[in-house]
């Protein structure tokens, strides 16, 4: 008998055909009631297939008891309830390692952006501004200083990149990483002082939630910029649009927030912020890379018993 595998949310053409293909494909996004569809067809999930769009909490769990598994489609996987998964025996997945590249090439190209102003340049010439006068001078990039909060494979691979543009990097972790090839800073306020771009790379989820703090982000100073590809919630989201409306940062680049898909108003009339849409992987590439990483945990899983790239 086939496993059942119970889908969350939308997914890629490339995992809903897997999932077709190899188990018994149930589809809760498709359901006019959920909870109508749980109570007729939980019993019979062995698997969960979920993303950054479709978490899983302890009510979902308990309307699929015998589920085995939750594969979920994303590095990050703060909306999934692990505690409660383990505590249930229910082993959890996600995509690690096929995402760093375009994670990490999506974050330098927020730091050239927020700091040269390549979006800020495209809006001045969409808007005909060029004939009237030059646009005001931007920031260096290369020789700087780089700050990661995170030194994750993430973290290591924007690291990688910044070397490239001569970049003088040292990192914040909860704990010191032996083989780390940069300068360890225990104090997150210091590493704030002493950077010039604080590149937020750190696990979303309770442990890190507000860990950019008002203080933490009016230690950037004036010429300080911030650049979050982790997750909305590591960064005191008031705190930081209160600091660039009162031009105590000097800008910031966001790929996500902490309540998307809302972005607070104010920043979107500022020049000096940078806004795109949690894109960080979304290439054809990668997306294409991390669904079938997910169709691999499930497909190992059933057959040994243990998922690839457990958490
Ligand atoms: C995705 C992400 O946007 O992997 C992550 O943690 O944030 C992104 O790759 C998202 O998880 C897709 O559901």
């Amino acid at each position: 008998m086939k496993p059942t595998v119970l889908q969350l949310g939308p997914m890629l053409p490339l995992v809903e055909q897997g999932l077709a293909a190899s188990y018994t494909h149930l589809l809760l996004a498709k359901a006019p009631d959920a909870a109508l569809f749980l109570a007729e067809h939980g019993a019979a999930v062995d698997a969960v297939v979920s993303s950054g769009r479709a978490g899983v909490n302890a009510a979902l769990l308990d309307a699929v008891p015998n589920a085995r598994i939750v594969a979920h489609f994303g590095v990050g996987y703060d909306n999934v309830d692990v505690e409660c998964a383990r505590g249930k025996g229910v082993v959890v997945s996600n995509t690690p390692d096929v995402l760093t590249d375009c994670v990490a090439d999506l974050a330098m190209g927020l730091v050239i952006d927020v700091a040269r102003g390549v979006s800020a340049g495209d809006r001045y010439v969409r808007a005909g501004r060029w004939p009237k006068g030059p646009m005001p001078l931007a920031t260096k990039v290369s020789g700087k200083r780089l700050g990661v909060v995170g030194l994750g494979r993430i973290g290591r691979a924007i690291a990688a990149r910044a070397e490239g543009f001569d970049m003088e990097i040292r990192y914040h972790n909860r704990r010191q990483s032996p083989d780390a090839p940069y300068p360890f800073e225990h104090s997150l306020l210091e590493l704030a002082r002493w950077c010039d771009f604080l590149m937020v790379a750190t696990s979303g989820g309770e442990a890190t939630r507000g860990l950019v703090s008002a203080a933490v982000i009016e230690a950037l100073g004036p010429e300080g910029f911030l650049v979050n590809i982790a997750r909305g919630s590591v960064v005191d989201e008031p705190a930081l649009v209160a600091a660039l409306a009162a031009r105590r940062i000097a800008g910031a680049a966001l790929d996500v927030f902490a309540d998307e898909p809302r972005v607070p108003e104010a920043l979107l009339a500022m020049d000096n912020v940078v806004l795109t849409p949690h894109i960080a992987s979304a290439t054809t590439d990668t997306r294409a890379a991390m669904g079938q990483l997910v169709l691999d945990n499930l497909a190992s899983f059933f057959e040994t018993g243990r998922a690839l790239t457990p958490v």
